[in-house]
């Protein structure tokens, strides 16, 4: 059968029914690929995969999300969707309410959400609104009007969401026919964190021997890291924008996965996320966004501390949440210059060094 999609995919897995009208950009069915260069850089003894969720239709893990919450927002009769964002679910609503033909309304931090994302979301024709405060304050918006107005709330404190998220783990068990021993993933709020051990929970009830459960291993950005703090930050600040998130919705569900999966949720500094963004960039040829590069940067750090020393090889996978093309200003700012030339083979030698 052709692939149309997670809901189809994996249906008996997810609330929908025969009379549940699908609403899908065909999200999902993203590349697993082995990390050999990075391991080698590292000296690591063990396997690391790299899950590109950059590949979904708007170029973020939130289609698989999205294609649950506008699908089932329709089924209930919904007119109107509504989110607060850092950008990628703005981009993906935007998207999957154009394709339902219902009106979607965003809230977005002023000023703090990457070019591409924002360029998304206006095309796809939602109204998009910046407001002069962060995305927690957004976010407070949005469950308000919700609750007051007819218009759902497609944050992934919808369940749906969350159901959507899940399938990323049951792919990456099917690529590795089994379960990874580790995953690393960025936190911002803490939706992801929540599906994704769902998701593995899920496999591992269905095929206990086959697939084992892994430990969740989350990472926020230093200046954005409330539930490694233990509080929540009133001006969260990190280059990595999508994870600028001072009140993560799901904090107490990302803390379970973190104590039922004996993982760890741990913060990483602006410098580590940009090391690793380049060195992904630079040397698996895989461009993905600052905040997906905290999964990398989780993974260098821990490495670089002989976390993994005592235990044997291993396999892990780190997720890239989203795409790079969707912040291009923070790729030409932290990366080598081009250069100008005239129009003369010489001049061109000589700048390359042939
Ligand atoms: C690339 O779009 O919160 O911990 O409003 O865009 O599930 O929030 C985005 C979050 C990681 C964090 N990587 O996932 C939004 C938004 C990327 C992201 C996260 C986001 P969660």
């Amino acid at each position: 059968m052709p692939y149309k999609g997670i809901i189809e995919k994996y249906r008996k897995y997810l609330p929908v029914s025969d009379e549940t009208p699908i609403i899908s950009l065909h999200e999902g069915n993203t590349p697993l690929i082995q990390a050999k260069n990075i391991s080698k850089k590292l000296n690591f003894n063990g396997e690391v995969y790299l899950k590109f969720e950059g590949m979904n239709p708007t170029g973020s893990f939130k289609d698989r999300g999205m294609t649950m919450a506008i699908s089932k927002a329709i089924e209930s009769g919904s007119k109107a969707v509504i989110c607060a964002s850092t950008g990628n679910t703005s981009a993906s609503a935007a998207a999957y309410a154009a394709k339902a033909k219902i009106k979607c309304v965003v809230l977005i931090p002023e000023g703090k959400i990457s070019f591409g994302k924002l360029s998304q979301a206006v095309i796809h024709g939602a109204e998009v609104l910046e407001i002069d405060g962060n995305f927690d304050e957004a976010l407070d918006l949005a469950k308000d009007l919700s609750s007051r107005y007819p218009i759902t709330l497609v944050n992934s404190i919808n369940p749906f969401r969350i159901e959507g998220q899940k399938t990323a783990a049951y792919e990456v068990c099917e690529s590795l026919e089994e379960s990874p021993d580790y995953q690393f993933m960025p936190v911002g709020n803490a939706g992801n964190i929540a599906a994704y051990w769902k998701g593995y929970k899920d496999y591992n009830k269905a095929e206990p021997e086959k697939y084992t459960l892994p430990k969740m291993m989350g990472f926020q950005a230093a200046g954005s890291a409330p539930i490694v703090e233990g509080h929540p930050i009133a001006n969260p600040e990190t280059v990595a924008t999508a994870i600028r998130i001072g009140n993560p919705a799901s904090w107490k569900i990302a803390e379970e996965a973190r104590d039922e999966s004996c993982g760890v949720i741990d913060k990483i500094t602006d410098e580590e996320i940009l090391e690793a963004y380049r060195i992904v960039a630079a040397t698996e040829g895989i461009f993905c966004e600052p905040a997906s590069a905290a999964s990398v940067a989780g993974f260098i750090k821990y490495t670089r501390q002989n976390y993994f020393k005592d235990i044997g090889p291993v396999k892990v996978v780190c997720v890239l949440t989203g795409h790079g093309l969707k912040d291009p200003n923070t790729a030409v700012t932290n990366a080598a210059k081009s250069k100008k030339v005239r129009v003369n083979i010489e001049d061109i030698v000589s700048v390359i060094g042939l």
